[in-house]
C-alpha cells in the first residue's frame, strides 16, 4: 500500500465490499439511512482493485437474530445466547428473497468471491471472518492467506456492526485494514458508530476517505 495523492492499489490489496443488499437501504426490511448512497462510490473504487470480495447477509427465516423468532420481543432489543450478546433484528436477507438481494446498481462483475454469512439458524455473523461466537470461521481468513491478501479495504453497511465486526477480525488476523468511511454508512444504535471509531483508532485501523482514490 502505497499513500500519496492518488492512492495506488496493489495486487495484494483486496476491496472488502460488505452486504450492500436491498435489505440495507430505502425502502427494505432494516434499511441502513442513506444505504443505497454507498453504491456509486464502491462501483467507482473497486475499478482501482484487481480483488474485489462481496459478502451477503444471508439468514434462514427461522434465524435467532431475528426479533420475530423470540416470544414477546422487539426488534433492536437485546438478548443473551451462549457464544453472547446479540441484538434482536427486523427480519431482513432471508435467503432467496429480494431484499437478499444485492443492490441492483452494485457493480458486481469484477468481484472474485461472494461470501455469504448468518446462514446457520443459532448463530449471527457480523463478520466477514468469524461467526458471532468469534470462533467459527467463515473460510474468507484462508482465502485472503491462500491468495496472499495482505492490506484489506473495507467498505458497505453497516458502519457499526458489519464493517466493523469484519475490519476488527481482518486487523486482529494481521491484515492492514483500511476503512473507506464515505463509502460506508451505520445503523448508530445506542453510540455504536462512535464506538465503532474507538475501536479503529485501538486497534490501528485506517480509516480514509473516498477522495483518496479519485
Ligand atoms: C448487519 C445487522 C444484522 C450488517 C447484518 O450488515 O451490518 N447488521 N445483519
Ligand atoms: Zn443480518
Amino acid at each position: 500500500m502505497e499513500w500519496g495523492l492518488a492512492m495506488k492499489i496493489s495486487d495484494r490489496d483486496v476491496l472488502l465490499v460488505i452486504d450492500v443488499q436491498n435489505d440495507f437501504c430505502t425502502g427494505g426490511a432494516l434499511a441502513v439511512p442513506g444505504g443505497e448512497k454507498v453504491v456509486p462510490a464502491i462501483n467507482r473504487i473497486a475499478q482501482k482493485f484487481a480483488n474485489v470480495v462481496l459478502t451477503q447477509d444471508w439468514h434462514p427465516s427461522d434465524h435467532v437474530s431475528f426479533a420475530v423468532n423470540h416470544a414477546g420481543k422487539q426488534p433492536f432489543q437485546t438478548i443473551e445466547l451462549d457464544y453472547g450478546s446479540q441484538v434482536l433484528w427486523p427480519t431482513h436477507c432471508v435467503q432467496g428473497t429480494a431484499g437478499a438481494e444485492f443492490h441492483g446498481e452494485l457493480d458486481v462483475t469484477r468481484a472474485s468471491l461472494v461470501v455469504r454469512k448468518g446462514f446457520r439458524r443459532g448463530i449471527d455473523s457480523y463478520s466477514a471472518l468469524f461467526e458471532n461466537d468469534h470462533r467459527t470461521p467463515t473460510g474468507l481468513l484462508g482465502y485472503l492467506r491462500e491468495r496472499e491478501l495482505k492490506t484489506v479495504f473495507v467498505a458497505g453497511l453497516a458502519l457499526d456492526f458489519c464493517v466493523r465486526f469484519s475490519a476488527e477480525d481482518a486487523r486482529k488476523a494481521g491484515c492492514e485494514v483500511v476503512v473507506i468511511e464515505d463509502a460506508c454508512r451505520g445503523i448508530d444504535l445506542d453510540g455504536s458508530v462512535a464506538a465503532a471509531h474507538r475501536s479503529f483508532v485501538e486497534l490501528s485501523i485506517s480509516v480514509i476517505s473516498f477522495e483518496a482514490f479519485l
